[in-house]
This record gives structure tokens, sequence and C-alpha cells, in this order.
């Protein structure tokens, strides 16, 4: 034992937690302080970190969660304790229930005053709440153990399938002492944070066999491939099997949309028609009516249609979960599409390319279509609906590739999904899994934060509500995002009325032609009010070229929508009128 160990440097609860973030390379955080976390704030800006503070905790957590899509590195999301935590855990939740990396850290109160609900300052057993409603949930008490709290949480939010982490750091941890050299030793930079996982050869083999014997063969693409990063071989293996393909929303531009194997615009033709479907990092959930039913070419809302499946996951779990799965591939997708890649290829000639018969239907559907949407979009009615609206968003992606679409809201969500083509991978960011209102201007601030490309919102004017007061963000820290409110006076439409006759608007009626657009000029950004295809294009294109915070209202005929935009037959009512 040496006497000289005991160096006067000390270090505290602050200082570790931040050193732990930035040792993983987190050099990003999006939050809104308060005690017991503001001088954590403050810090972690003076040691160099990002800090983005929002107006409201779900934005941020929206933030952070997108951040963790886009990148692959768990989005953080810094709260104080029980309201701005419950702010944060809606977030946190909906990252899981959408398989991306985050991790919600808040302060707590007094653990001893907690746990004897003797009424604290923000009071709550945080991490008994947040455990049900994310992946993991973790308490630190201690300073030296605030490296494996970060090592375990940034393991459990992106390894396996990404989801959410909770992180619970009670207000006494952060001012702990501790010595610094002990202090620095206790870190864990995070090795290998998401391990690849190699799928099993057999497995492997019996997809490809199915594969092989498909007569009308289709691939799904799902946000986890989008998150995989394995565009290429993604690319490759579709273009090599000359499998048509559908986009789930957020695969979009996974290939760009207008690639000739992709059936988009055959879908209702292709989902009943296929005997042979690839999912790859796509679940059979609500979104794809549970592989069963009318959608699927089944009798009845509940019959399975007939067709085999292939599924491409890394959740072990998640193969049955609706259908049988006859050839689930379990492992990470940038490892199964190679393997499967390597034996396609190794097939050489011998690989059968899909019949002419087949791609022949789904072209004719397709041309059919795609013409009758372009008669759509060249009309010009007075006052502007969706897709004369659409018709110039459109134009600009294509314009601009390289800029990232948020888009939420019903009508203004289907409408949009369907119109604009994406041509890049991870450029179109939505509602997913869950069909959330609120995700617009968090995933708006973070995709401009870590891409630094211009950034587009389409959003409803009920959806823009839910996030709006975060356009003083996008003043505050100058980032190009352009929304665009489509605003039809509404929840779906403008035109509902009170049955009683009485003084208050129907439940779905907001203010007729609110100015969306002065909320931006509040701030210094730049407000538009647009009633013309061409003043839309204007003011977007200018927006692109500036890069300067701006809000187009778009003025949306308010008869355009039609009830819940595309899902119209989940509304109960009309359920039962099925
Ligand atoms: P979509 O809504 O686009 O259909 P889902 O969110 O339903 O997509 O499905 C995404 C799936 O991708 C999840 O089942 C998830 O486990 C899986 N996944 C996410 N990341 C990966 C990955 N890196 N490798 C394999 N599967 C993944
Ligand atoms: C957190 C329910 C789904 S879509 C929507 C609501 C309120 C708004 C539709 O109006 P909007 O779009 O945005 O103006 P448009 O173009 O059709 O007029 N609360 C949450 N999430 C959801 N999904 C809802 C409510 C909903
Ligand atoms: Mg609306």
């Amino acid at each position: 034992m040496t006497t000289d160990t005991q160096s006067q440097e000390m270090t505290d609860g602050f200082n570790l937690v931040i050193d732990a973030l930035k040792l993983n390379g987190i050099d990003t955080i999006f939050g809104l302080p308060g005690i017991p976390i503001t001088d954590l704030t403050r810090k972690m800006q003076a040691a160099g970190m990002r800090m983005i503070s929002f107006r409201h905790e779900q934005n941020a957590g929206n933030a952070a969660a997108i951040a963790g899509f886009l990148t692959q590195k768990p989005g953080i999301c810094l709260t104080v304790s029980a309201p701005g935590f419950l702010n944060g855990l809606n977030a946190l939740t909906n990252a899981t229930t959408n398989c991306f990396p985050m991790i919600l850290i808040s302060g707590s109160s007094e653990r001893e005053i907690v746990d004897l609900q003797q009424g604290d300052y923000e009071e709550m057993d945080q991490l008994a709440i947040a455990k049900p409603l994310c992946k993991a949930a973790y308490r630190v008490l201690h300073a030296e153990d605030i490296g494996i709290g970060v090592a375990r949480a940034i393991r459990a939010a992106v390894s396996g399938r990404p989801g959410g982490v909770y992180l619970d750091l009670p207000a006494k941890l952060f001012a702990q002492s501790i010595d610094a050299a002990t202090g620095k030793a206790s870190l864990i930079k995070v090795v290998d944070p998401a391990p690849r996982q190699i799928p099993a050869p057999d497995a492997v083999q019996r997809a490809l066999d199915l594969l092989k014997t498909a007569k009308r063969p289709l691939i799904i693409l799902g946000k986890g491939a989008a998150y995989a990063q394995a565009d290429d071989d993604i690319r490759a293996l579709v273009e090599k099997t000359g499998i048509p393909y559908l986009p789930m929303s957020m695969a979009k531009g996974l290939l760009p949309d207008t690639h000739k194997q992709s059936a988009a615009a055959a879908r209702s033709y292709v989902l009943p028609e296929a005997d042979v479907v690839m999912l790859i990092g796509a679940r059979l959930n609500w979104l794809l009516s549970h592989g069963k039913g009318k959608t699927w070419g089944g009798k009845d809302h509940k019959a399975w249609g007939g067709q085999k499946y292939i599924q491409v996951d890394i959740s072990p779990q998640e193969a049955d979960s609706n259908v049988r799965i006859d050839a689930p591939v379990v492992g990470d997708i940038g490892s199964c599409v190679a393997a499967m890649l390597g034996g396609i290829k190794a097939a050489g000639a011998g690989w059968p390319q899909p019949s002419g018969d087949w791609l022949g239907a789904i072209d004719e559907r397709k041309t059919k279509n795609i013409g009758k949407m372009a008669e759509t979009l060249a009309k010009n009615p007075s006052p502007m609906n969706f897709h004369s609206a659409l018709n110039v968003m459109r134009d600009i992606i294509k314009d601009n590739p390289d800029a990232i679409l948020v888009n939420e809201g019903a009508n203004a969500l289907d409408f949009t999904r369907s119109i604009v083509d994406m041509y890049k991978p991870r450029k179109r960011l939505d509602v997913g899994t869950w069909g959330v209102m609120g995700i617009g201007m968090g995933f708006a601030v973070a995709a401009a934060v870590v891409s630094d490309k211009p950034v587009i919102a389409v959003e409803g004017d009920s959806a823009f509500g839910f996030s709006g007061m975060e356009v003083e963000t996008i003043c505050r820290y100058n980032l190009p995002v352009c929304v665009v409110v489509m605003n039809n006076n509404g929840v779906y439409k403008g035109t509902d009325v009170n049955p009683t006759g009485g003084a208050d608007v129907a439940p779905t009626v907001f203010v007729k032609d609110a100015r969306y657009d002065k909320m931006m000029e509040a701030f210094g950004g730049v407000g538009v009010y647009a009633k013309t295809p061409e003043e839309l294009r204007k003011a977007v294109e200018e927006a692109v070229r500036s890069r300067k915070p701006t809000l187009v209202n778009a003025v949306i005929d308010e008869t355009a929508g039609t009830e819940s935009g595309r899902i119209t037959s989940l509304n109960p009512t009309a359920a039962k009128k099925k």
C-alpha cells in the first residue's frame, strides 16, 4: 500500500455523468433545465457538449428518440423530477414502441423521502413508473457507479432490438464528491455496444429455399431496415432478386421511390396476390393489417390470405406474433441481408427471377394509378387542396433529396406519404407505430441538429399544435427548419358543426383562418401566408435556400380532408357500420 495515492483532486457526480457520456461519444443533449439538473445542463455546455433546451420535455424526448434513429447512438433527453420526467416519459415510451434507441435521464427527489412518501419537492417513484414503459430502467445511488449506470443504459438502448432506457439520477448524487482518479477509473467506454447478431446458416438457407419457390414474391421494407444502415446490401438484395418491394412509411427512400421495382403504387394489388412475402425490419402489426383479412386476400377480416412469410428481424420473439412465419431469420439486418445476398450470388444465373406475368400485372396497376394521381395533382383548385399543395412539396423534395421531411397529421400525413417521393434513406420521419401526434417540432429540431441538412416539416394544423411552441427553439438555435402547416381549420376538416346549435364550435374545429405564420414571426423567423401553390412554392424554396427558420401557413380547403385520413375504418363508429 502506498501513501501518496490520495490525490487531492476531487470530482463529483455532475462531472462523472458528463465524463461518462463524453467518453462514449455522446456530445448532444436534448432537455429542459430545473431542479435538480440546472447545473448539470450548464456544466454540460461548459464541457463542450451541445445542450439543446426545449420548451416542453415531450419535444426534447422526441428529439432524442429521432436522433437515436438517425445516428444509431442513443439520443439523450434530460429532465427534472416528477412532472418533467412524466412529460419526457411519453417520448421514451413512443421510442420503445418504435424501436428507437434513447435514454431518458431524469433527476429525482430524495430516495429516503420518496420511499416513505413524506412529500418531497416533486416526489415520485420514477424508476417504478418508468420500468413497465421502456426497455430497461436503472438508478444510480453512488458516484462511483455512474460509469456502470451510463454503460448499462447505452448497451440496453442500442443492442438487440433498440429501445428507450430510463436512467434515474437522484439529486444527492450530483454533489457527491469522490477522488478524481478513482472516479476516472470507474468510467466505462462501452466496447461494441450493438454487437452484430449473425443469423444461423440453416435459417438463411430455409429462407432462400422458400424464396426460390415463390411465383409472386414480395419484399416489405420497414423502418428497422432503414435504421440498420445496410443500404447498399438491401438495394443489392432487391435488385439481384428482381422482387417487387413495398416500403413502409419510414423506409421510403431506402431505395428511391421512383425505382422500377417499387410496388407502392400497386399496394392493394400486391398484398393479396403475393405468395411469399419477405419482411425486412417490419412488423405485421396494424399498419400491415396484422397479415390478415381482405387486405391480404383473406375471406373475411380475420382470415389469413394464404401467404408464406420470411421475417428478417433482430427480435426472436417477433415471429408468429400475428400469422405463422415459415422462415424466421433472426439477426441484425446488415448480417442477415449480407448472408442472404451471399447465397443468391452463389447461385448466380441459377437464381430465379420473378415471372413476367407477376411483374407485368404490377406494372399495369402502377401505370394506371400513377396516371390517375398525375391527373389529380395537375388540377389547380381554389382554395388549394392537399393535392395541389403537396404537388409543390413533391417537386421541392425531388430537387432537394437531402432535405429531411418530417410529417404528421391525418390527411396531412396520408396524402404526403403517398404523394411525396423520397430519394434517399432515413429522410422521412413521421408518426411511426403509434400514429402519435406531437413528434413534429422535436423531430425537426433533432434532424437539423444531427444532420445540418434542411428540414421540411409538413404538419396538419392540429398536429402542429402539439409541439408548436418549439418554433421558438427553432429560432433560438437558428435551425434550417421550414414548417408547412396544412391549415384546414381543424382535425380532419374544418366543417363540423355543433348539433345543438350552441355557441361552442364542434370538437374537431379550430379558429378559422388562424395565422400560424405569425407564431414564427414572433420569434424572429420568417412567416408566410400562402393561398396558392405558387406562393407555397416560392416560400418553401426560399426557406430551403436561405436556411432561415420559416413557417408557411398553407391555406387548405376546409372541406378537403376525410375523417381520420386513411384509417377511417379504425374509428369505432365506422367499424360498427361494417
Ligand atoms: P415499420 O413500422 O416500418 O413496419 P416496425 O417498427 O414495425 O417497422 O418494425 C421494425 C422492426 O425492425 C422491429 O421488429 C425491430 O425488432 C427490427 N429491427 C430494428 N433494428 C434492427 C436491426 N438493426 N436489425 C434487425 N432488425 C431490426
Ligand atoms: C397524442 C388523434 C390523430 S390525427 C389527429 C389527431 C388529433 C389530428 C388530425 O388533424 P390535423 O390533420 O393534424 O389537422 P388533417 O390534415 O387531417 O386536418 N392525440 C395524440 N395522438 C393522436 N394520434 C391523436 C390524439 C389524432
Ligand atoms: Mg387539419
